[in-house]
């Protein structure tokens, strides 16, 4: 039994640094998407817009999934990458990055802007395009 605990502690510590390695994505996203970072212990920007579950970890939304395949080793490039494709990885009818100029969720269809995708790119042109999603 003593082995068991042992084996399981040895596997936790292990595992620690996969775990903490996402959160610098998880801040790169916050900071380059002009979202409101988190204030003390709540988390106001949930791992949802590349992820499925809310704490992160595989698998990943339809989004995530193309950050992912733009990923070339900086996670600031493949998110600005998968913006500038102007796909809609939910099939919501916005763009990713008129979901992410709106707040809402690019890789959850069930999340979408309340005003028209048109309304959405003329107030995104006039902020100054997708290039304010540039890596920061
Ligand atoms: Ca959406």
């Amino acid at each position: 039994m003593r082995k068991v605990g042992l084996l399981v502690l040895v596997l936790a510590v292990a595992l620690i640094p996969f775990v903490q390695a996402r959160g610098p994505y998880r801040l790169q996203a916050i900071a380059q998407f002009n979202l409101v970072a988190d204030r003390g212990d709540v988390r106001t920007v949930t791992c949802q817009y590349c992820h499925v579950s809310a704490n992160g970890g595989a698998p990943w939304n339809a989004f995530g999934n193309e950050v992912r395949a733009n990923f070339k080793g900086s996670i600031g490039d493949a998110l600005y990458e998968a913006l500038k494709a102007m796909k809609d990885a939910d099939g919501d009818g916005y763009t990713d990055v008129l979901e992410v100029f709106a707040g809402t969720l690019p890789g959850d269809a069930s999340s979408k802007p309340l005003v028209t995708p048109q309304f959405l790119m003329q107030s995104l042109e006039k902020a100054g395009g997708v290039d304010i999603y540039k890596p920061k």
